[in-house]
C-alpha cells in the first residue's frame, strides 16, 4: 500500500496557495496550511477546500520560529512550499523592515528547524524576478542574469534565494527557489496592478465605479496565469535533483497595454494623450477620460523591464504556461464581471 504523501503549505489563503492546495489535494497528497492569525478570516480562496478531510489548517506565522518548529514536528511533510510573503512590492518601501522578517528571515527560519530536525523533505521557496531589479539591458532574464535587486521586498527575497542555495549545499537538503515572473488570475489580490485594472473596468461597465488611477503604465511584466504556474513548482520538487529555475512565458506586456485588454473587453477603445502625470486614457467613442496617472503609486525605485528566459525550466520540467496575456486579461475581466469578490466556482 503507497503511503499517503503530506505537503506543507505557507501562505496558503493566498492566490498561490490555493491553487497549489488544489492540485496537491488532486494528486491525492494531505495537504496541511498554515494560516497566520489577522483580524478577520482570510481563507475566501480556499474556503471550498476546508470541509475534506484531507485539507488541514493550523495557525501559524513565518516570523515565529516556535509555531514552525512545532508544526513541522506534528505535521511531518515530505514536501514544503514556501509561500508566505509580504508579497506587495510597493508596500515593501514602506514597511521594509517588517517585510525582511517576513521575506528574508521567514525563509531562514523554515530552513534552520527542517535541518534541526533533520526532516527528510524537499522545500520549494517562491523566489522571484523581483531579484533580476527590471534593468532593460538585461532582458530576457535567465538563471544566469547578475541580480539587482531594487526594492525592500526583493532584497529580502534574495537573502531567502541565497539561504536556499547555502542550506542545499552546506547540509544536503533537497531546497529550490522558483525563480518565478508575475502570475495572475481572478484570485490576485485587488491591490496588484493587473487585478486593480480588471475590477476596475468591470466596474466602469456596471456603472459602479467612474474612473481607474494607475501608477507607471511604461512598466514591462511577464503575466503569465498563476493556475498553471502551481504546476512547475510541484514538478521542482519531483526533481532528482534541486534547481533554481526561471519560470515565465516570455513575453513582456506594459501596463497600459494590460489596460487597453481589460477596456477591449467590454468594447472600449482607449486613445492615449499626454505624457508622464499628465497622461490620460480617454474612450475613443465618448471622449471620456477613463485612465489617468497618480504619482502616490510610483515607486521609489522601479523594476522597469521584466522578461523570462524560461528555457532551462521549460527543458527540464517540461512545461510550458498554455495562456497568453490576452487570455489572461479576458479571463480575469469575464469573472470580474460576474462576481464583486473571490468567490467560487471561479474561472475554471
Ligand atoms: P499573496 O496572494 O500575497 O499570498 C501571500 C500569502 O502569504 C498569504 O497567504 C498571506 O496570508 C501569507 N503571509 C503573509 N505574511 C505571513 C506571515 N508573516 N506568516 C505566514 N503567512 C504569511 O501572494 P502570491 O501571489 O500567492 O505569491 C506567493 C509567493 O510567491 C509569495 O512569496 C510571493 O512573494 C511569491 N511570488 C509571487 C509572484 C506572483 O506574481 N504572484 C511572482 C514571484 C514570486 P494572509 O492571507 O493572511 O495575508
Ligand atoms: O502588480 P504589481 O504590484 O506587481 P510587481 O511589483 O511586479 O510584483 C509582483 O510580481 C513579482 C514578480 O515579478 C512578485 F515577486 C511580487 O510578489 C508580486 O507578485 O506591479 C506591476 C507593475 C509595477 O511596475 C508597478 O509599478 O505595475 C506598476 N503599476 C502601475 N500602476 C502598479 C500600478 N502597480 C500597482 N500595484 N498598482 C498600481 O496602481
Amino acid at each position: 500500500m503507497t503511503k499517503t504523501k503530506t505537503a506543507l503549505i505557507t501562505g496558503v489563503t493566498g492566490q498561490d496557495g490555493s491553487y497549489l492546495a488544489e492540485l496537491l489535494l488532486g494528486k491525492g497528497y494531505h495537504v496541511h496550511g498554515i494560516v497566520r492569525r489577522n483580524s478577520d478570516f482570510t481563507s475566501k480562496r480556499i474556503d471550498h477546500l476546508l470541509t475534506r478531510p484531507d485539507f488541514v489548517t493550523s495557525y501559524g506565522d513565518v516570523v515565529d520560529s516556535s509555531s514552525l518548529h512545532s508544526l513541522l514536528v506534528e505535521v511531518k511533510p515530505v514536501e514544503i512550499y514556501h509561500l508566505a510573503a509580504q508579497s506587495h512590492v510597493g508596500v515593501s518601501f514602506q514597511i521594509p523592515d517588517y517585510s525582511a522578517q517576513v521575506n528574508a528571515l521567514g525563509t531562514l527560519r523554515l530552513l534552520n528547524a527542517i535541518k534541526e530536525l533533520k526532516l527528510d523533505c524537499r522545500f520549494y521557496q517562491a523566489s522571484t524576478s523581483e531579484l533580476f531589479g527590471g534593468l532593460p539591458e538585461t532582458a530576457p532574464q535567465s538563471e544566469s542574469t547578475p541580480f539587482t535587486p531594487r526594492s525592500p521586498y526583493a532584497i529580502g527575497k534574495l537573502f531567502s534565494y541565497w539561504s536556499v542555495r547555502n542550506y542545499r549545499e552546506a547540509y544536503g537538503l533537497h531546497a529550490s527557489n522558483g525563480i518565478f515572473f508575475n502570475h495572475e488570475s481572478p484570485r490576485r489580490g485587488k491591490n496588484f496592478v493587473t487585478k486593480k485594472i480588471s475590477q476596475a473596468v468591470a466596474r466602469i461597465k456596471q456603472g459602479t465605479q467612474d474612473n481607474l488611477r494607475l501608477g507607471n503604465l511604461d512598466a514591462e511584466r511577464d503575466w503569465g496565469y498563476a493556475r498553471e504556474y502551481v504546476e512547475a513548482m510541484w514538478l521542482m520538487l519531483q526533481q532528482p535533483q534541486p534547481n533554481d529555475l526561471v519560470v515565465g512565458t516570455g513575453v513582456r506586456t506594459s501596463v497600459r497595454r494590460f489596460t487597453e485588454l481589460c477596456f477591449a473587453e467590454i468594447g472600449i477603445v482607449l486613445e492615449w494623450s499626454g505624457k508622464g502625470v499628465s497622461e490620460v486614457g480617454r474612450d475613443k467613442k465618448t471622449g471620456k477620460t477613463l485612465v489617468s496617472v497618480d504619482p502616490v503609486y510610483f515607486r521609489a525605485t522601479e523594476a522597469d523591464l521584466l522578461q523570462a528566459d524560461p528555457r532551462r525550466a521549460n527543458e527540464k520540467l517540461k512545461w510550458k504556461p498554455k495562456t497568453d496575456v490576452a487570455k489572461l486579461a479576458q479571463l480575469m475581466l469575464r469573472y470580474d464581471l460576474a462576481h464583486e469578490d473571490y468567490g467560487f466556482p471561479d474561472e475554471a
